[in-house]
This record gives structure tokens, C-alpha cells and sequence, in this order.
């Protein structure tokens, strides 16, 4: 059975967002992942966010690749656009579409395989063209729907469930990312979805290319002692930088924060970004020492979670494009054949 529908009856008391949806509008069919798998958390993590955000389902558009990860869209935003890709091609899939049809939001899901082995060259060059998407990797550090080999973001010295040490040194697509240039970078925890599901808002927000890696443990193949991607590994070695709050608005400081660790970031659309810091020498506006940072507490074992790196001025494809405004479906014939006078000026700006 891959595909169980949920009953169509809602209780006349759900809460509703400000478009008069409820929750279950933004939900999918039952999942049919192993029972504990972090991918479904993350999963209600995304249900969440969107139903917050009270984004109209019509105007998301979800792809993914192959894996256990990519199988998820199915399991949220059901009256969403979906598109479910080849191993590894959601990135070239979702710039064509962005190119196509900049009216929609992307929603980019994939694995650490999908992302960290077989596609990593589309990875970088989705990252590096700062293509407008929010991109979710669900990583687990293994293949889990062929059964579990390591994948390219395990742990060197971690153990698979039948003893065998890693040998390889791991890709951590935190680091790869604000190499290559992508303006928003995080990184959850699966367990964790206070932290996880602001995240998701603010890059479903953010102008370019938004990454947060969400370290999600697989029950069936790597949550054993010797893991470093399971669920008790993770929380004995979570090292949250910050806490952020996400608000579509400028809104009055409704809690109460300790003197001097709040940073505030507002966004090209006027969302504020409030980041409540909880290590005084995280910034993540320099990405410098935000890599430095990364690094040094990688080498410790520890997992750095949080807002890592954000840029709120960032120009995406589009921008460095010069595209047109509208979705090129949208063109009609004076846009398109716009006559003799515009190719004239067109060609003198070659001369
Ligand atoms: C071109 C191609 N090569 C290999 C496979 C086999 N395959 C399917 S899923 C997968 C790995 C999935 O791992 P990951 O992206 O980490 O997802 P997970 O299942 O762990 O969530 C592989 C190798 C395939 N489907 N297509
Ligand atoms: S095999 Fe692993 S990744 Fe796949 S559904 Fe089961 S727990 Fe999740
Ligand atoms: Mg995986």
C-alpha cells in the first residue's frame, strides 16, 4: 500500500489562519514511512510552517528527487504543485520551473544521497545561482530506501548497524553551501521542531537560494550507538548557536529576552527576522567566522543547529537575470512580438 487517503471530516473547532484554512488543508495522505522516521517530523514541520505562513496551497510548488525523503511531498501540501524528479535532478528541474513561472513559491525536498552523492553538482549549481527556493535535505547518512548504505554525509569513524566503520571523510552540505554562495543556510534537528518550523518560515521568506539541512534520523538503519545521525547522538550533541522568531511584520517585543542577545535582521519584503543568540560570538551575518565556528565545533563532534548564515539584501537569479516580472505563461503577443521598434533598440545597444 503506497497510498492511503486521509477521511475528508474536519471538527468544527480546528484553529484556522487568516485565509480561513485549516491545518488538515495543508496536509497529504497517511505516510507510509517506517513508524519514528525523522523525514515525517519534518514533514509536520512543513504543515506547520505553510499553515502559519497561511501561504494558499495552489500557489506552492513541491518537487523532490528519489529516497525515502523524496517520497515525502506526497505526505504534505496535497493541493499543492508536485513534481517528483530523478535521483538527484530536483535542482535543474526547479530552476527550469523557477525560470518558467517566478509567481509560484518553491519548496525543494531531498536526501543526503539525493543531494550529497549523486546530485551534488545540481546542488552547487543551485546554490551558487541563488535560485529563490527554500531547499529541505533530510539527512540521515544513509541510502535509506535501498536499505542503508553509508551516503556521502556520514561521519568518518561512524558505525553502520552491522559494525563497519565509515572510512570516508563526510560532506557537510552546511559548509558547501556558504562556499558556493547561498544566501540563507541552517541547519534542524528532526526532533526538534520548535527550532525547526521558524527555520522553515523565514526561508520560505527569503529572496534566493535557502538551504537548511535537517539532520533526521533513520529507526530502520542508523539510530544505533555509533551512529553520529541518530536520535540520542543528536540531542547529546546539538549545539543550538541561536533561536529565531519569524514575523511577517514588524511587531512589538511581546517576550522578555536577556539584555544584549538580541539581533534583529529585516528582510527585503519587511519581514523581521528576530534571532534570540545563545552564544554571544555567533553572527550569522559573517559568514567568515560563521565558518570558522562551524568548523572548529565539527572537529569537537558537535552538531551546530540554528540560523547559520543569512543574507537579507540577496539578489537571486532573477535579479542577476534581468528576467521579466511576469510567468512566461502570462506573456501574451505584444510581449512577445513587441515590434520593430524594440528589435532596433535592442540591436543599437550591441553596437
Ligand atoms: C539513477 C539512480 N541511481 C540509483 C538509484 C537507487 N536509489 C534510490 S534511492 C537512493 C538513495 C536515497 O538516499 P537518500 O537521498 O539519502 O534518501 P533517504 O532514503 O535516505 O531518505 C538510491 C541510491 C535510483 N533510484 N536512481
Ligand atoms: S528506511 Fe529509514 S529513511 Fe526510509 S522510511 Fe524507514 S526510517 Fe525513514
Ligand atoms: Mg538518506
Amino acid at each position: 500500500m503506497t497510498y492511503l487517503a486521509k477521511p475528508k471530516i474536519h471538527h468544527p473547532s480546528l484553529p484556522t489562519n487568516a485565509l480561513g484554512f485549516t491545518r488538515r488543508d495543508y496536509e497529504g495522505p497517511v505516510s507510509t514511512l517506517c513508524a519514528g522516521c525523522g523525514h515525517d517530523s519534518i514533514s509536520a514541520a512543513i504543515i506547520q510552517a505553510f499553515f502559519d505562513l497561511a501561504v494558499p496551497p495552489h500557489r506552492v510548488a513541491k518537487l523532490s528527487g528519489i529516497g525515502c525523503s523524496s517520497k515525502t511531498p506526497t505526505y504534505f501540501l496535497g493541493q499543492s504543485h508536485g513534481f517528483n524528479t530523478v535521483h538527484g535532478r530536483m535542482p535543474s528541474v526547479l530552476t527550469g520551473a523557477n525560470l518558467a513561472n517566478r509567481g509560484l513559491i518553491y519548496l525543494g525536498v531531498s536526501g543526503d544521497g539525493d543531494s550529497a552523492s549523486i546530485g551534488l553538482g545540481q546542488f552547487a549549481h543551485v546554490m551558487r545561482r541563488n535560485v529563490d527556493m527554500t531547499y529541505i535535505v533530510e539527512n540521515n547518512g544513509v541510502y535509506g530506501l535501498t536499505k542503508g548504505q553509508f551516503s556521502a554525509t556520514a561521519d568518518k569513524g561512524s558505525r553502520s548497524k552491522r559494525g563497519a566503520a565509515n572510512d570516508d571523510e563526510p560532506i557537510d552540505l552546511v559548509m558547501l553551501a556558504l562556499t558556493l554562495g547561498a544566501s540563507y543556510v541552517a541547519r534542524g534537528f528532526s526532533g526538534d521542531k520548535d527550532q525547526l518550523v521558524p527555520l522553515i518560515k523565514a526561508a520560505v521568506q527569503h529572496k534566493g537560494a535557502a538551504l537548511i539541512d535537517v539532520v533526521s534520523p533513520c529507526v530502520a538503519f542508523n539510530n544505533h550507538p555509533g551512529s553520529t545521525k541518530s536520535y540520542d547522538y543528536v540531542r547529546e550533541h546539538n549545539a543550538a548557536v541561536n533561536r529565531l522568531d519569524f514575523m511577517p511584520q514588524r511587531e512589538p517585543i511581546a517576550t522578555e529576552y536577556p539584555p544584549g542577545s538580541l539581533q534583529e535582521l529585516t528582510l527585503h519584503d519587511g519581514g523581521l527576522l528576530r534571532l534570540r543568540k545563545l552564544h554571544d560570538d555567533y553572527d550569522p551575518s559573517d559568514k567568515v567566522s560563521a565558518m570558522a565556528y562551524l568548523e572548529s565545533h565539527r572537529a569537537r563532534g558537535e552538531v551546530v543547529t540554528g540560523l547559520l548564515y543569512v543574507d537579507p539584501d540577496s539578489r537571486d537569479m532573477h535579479a542577476a537575470l534581468s528576467t521579466v516580472d511576469k510567468p512566461l505563461n502570462a506573456l501574451g503577443d505584444a510581449d512577445l512580438v513587441p515590434g520593430s521598434a524594440a528589435l532596433a533598440a535592442v540591436n543599437a545597444a550591441f553596437r
